[in-house]
């Protein structure tokens, strides 16, 4: 054998590998969901090499989460568009109320982000031209209805909603509001139930209208109309709806409730749609509903194919663009900086004088509004997703200058009626316990009280998998004691109900208005699985 021979079958390894990884390289594949945990209602567009992405966002404050990617697979939180009361008042809104979907939209330099707050005027649009800055006061639109979206043609503003049972179009001014022509009704869809979620698309010389249907539950499908003239009449794709799984082909999928959907193309000239759905364990889903993404072939003159069959996969081995992932967040949250991250949210308007930092900790003051409370009032109370399946949380907090009845905790929390408080809880006589209750519509339940050998600085966790959430405490900061175990099914949306998820959060609550007491919290540590 000479010694060329005897390197040939090396090389051909050396070709094969090569071309094995430029392979890799075209077909990179990527997980589903994009962005997990509470972010419905997704909206997505490009700015150059850059995409963004909103989320509806209901009680919580500040609204509408905004994202950035370089690749449409990972998604940073970049802040959020209404970040002002003057932008956001959510009145006594809960989960069915405050910020329903939002569309994004770039346009000459500017961003604009239209959205709906059902619990004060309606309609609304807000521009910027830094979506990393602020974002400007709400014009107050006339066209009623949910999910409005703007497509822009040379000079012309169009906004499509839904004020009854069908897509409505109007030409808008979308500096001042002001609405230039009649609302017309262009599509009624297929004829599922709450048509909805409208965007408009031009291609190939047609007006291209995405809508949902079904609602957002199980039946929930994207179809797509075409027209020549953008006020219609809209011809249905005979091959509606282009994503559903609704039927067969995805029965035993484990992500349902495909729909509200937006498409985007990116820089090499493909599409891709984003849209909502949900993950269920035995028909049950925790972590409301989240942002995925499908390709779309979309040929000249020939309506958009979403991944081929219409359906989605947790793990999509498909080709994407060059892929740009973020850093991974760090596990723990500390309170140093004097200021928390955009993950950070609050349930209605908050009550700024209540939250404060100092010598690295978060001071929440403890006031007599309750978790439970379903008013205008903000309880103190700071929140962020439960984004996985599996997760542990832990925080580290003291009670002090409290008087009987005062608590502060942690809280895994779907909305006002349903969730579960972890508490330090002062007690009569001056001691202090462990407490951990169960708030699910009318049954009110205290698992467990545990008196703590002091009021020194409690550490609270909770372990969440498929099935429990399993609270723990540690009164020494080493060893933790098992406190007790709830089924993660009753803060499901199935039986708790809600647009949102499951959040989680720390508080503080007073028994009465005239405690002084607040709780020091140190640290709050998240980690997913
Ligand atoms: C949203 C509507 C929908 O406005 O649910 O699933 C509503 N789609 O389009 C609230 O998220």
């Amino acid at each position: 054998m000479t010694k060329n021979s005897m390197l040939k079958p090396f090389m051909m390894c050396l070709g094969l590998l090569a071309g094995m990884s430029c392979l890799a390289q075209n077909t990179q594949g990527y997980q589903n969901p994009v962005i997990p945990g509470f972010h419905p209602d997704p909206s997505v567009c490009r700015a150059g090499n850059d995409y963004y992405l909103v989320n509806s966002s209901f009680q919580y404050f500040p609204g509408v989460p905004l994202f950035h990617s370089k690749d449409l697979v990972h998604w940073e939180q970049i802040g959020h568009c209404l970040t002002r009361p003057s932008q956001l008042p959510l009145h006594d809104a809960s989960t069915w109320g405050g910020i329903y979907a939002p569309t994004i939209r770039y346009h000459e330099g500017t961003f604009y982000m239209i959205t709906t707050n059902v619990s004060d005027k309606g309609n609304f649009l807000v521009h910027t031209t830094d979506p990393r800055g602020e974002w400007s006061e709400p014009v107050w639109l006339k066209q009623g209805g949910i999910d409005p979206s703007l497509y822009f043609e040379g000079d012309k503003c169009y906004m499509v909603s839904n004020p009854s049972d069908g897509i409505f179009l109007c030409e808008i001014n979308p500096q001042t509001g002001e609405q230039l022509t009649e609302s017309k009704c262009i599509w009624t869809g297929t004829g599922g139930r709450y048509p909805e979620g409208p965007h408009i698309y031009k291609k190939d010389g047609w007006y291209y209208l995405l809508i949902s249907e079904g609602g957002t539950e199980y039946g929930h499908k994207v179809t797509i109309g075409r027209s020549k003239d953008i006020y219609g009449p809209y011809l249905g794709n005979p091959a509606n709806p282009i994503l559903t799984h609704i039927n067969q082909n995805a029965q035993s999928n484990p992500i349902q409730g495909t729909g509200h959907a937006d498409l985007v193309q990116d820089t090499e000239g493909n599409w891709w749609l984003v849209c909502l759905a949900f993950r269920h364990n035995n028909s049950h889903h925790l972590l409301g509903r989240e942002t995925f993404l499908a390709p779309v072939r979309w040929d000249k003159n020939a309506w958009p194919v979403v991944n081929g069959d219409g359906t989605i996969a947790l793990q999509m081995d498909v080709p994407t663009l060059p892929q740009q992932p973020f850093a991974k967040a760090p596990v723990r949250t500390t309170f140093e900086s004097g200021k928390l991250g955009h993950e950070w949210v609050y349930v209605r308007n908050p009550r700024m004088e209540n939250y404060s930092f100092g010598n690295g900790k978060l001071h929440l003051k403890a006031i007599p509004v309750p978790l439970e409370e379903m008013s205008l009032n903000s309880p103190t109370f700071v929140l962020r997703r439960q984004e996985h399946t599996d997760f542990t949380a832990t925080t580290s907090l003291q009670l002090q200058k409290a008087s009987a009845g005062d608590e502060a905790g942690l809280s895994v929390y779907a909305f006002e009626t349903s969730f579960y408080n972890l508490s330090v809880k002062q007690l009569a006589d001056g001691r202090q316990a462990v407490c951990l209750r169960y708030h699910l519509n009318a049954i009110d339940h205290t698992e467990k009280e545990v008196i703590l050998p002091g009021t020194a600085e409690v550490r609270l966790r909770v372990a969440g998998n498929k099935d429990l959430y399993t609270f723990y405490y540690s009164a020494d900061g080493k060893d933790f004691t098992l406190l007790g175990k709830a089924d993660t099914r009753y803060l499901s949306t199935e039986t708790a109900g809600g647009f949102t998820g499951a959040m989680l959060g720390m508080y503080a609550v007073s028994a009465s208005g005239s405690s002084k007491a607040y709780a020091d919290f140190a640290y709050f540590d998240y980690e997913g699985r």
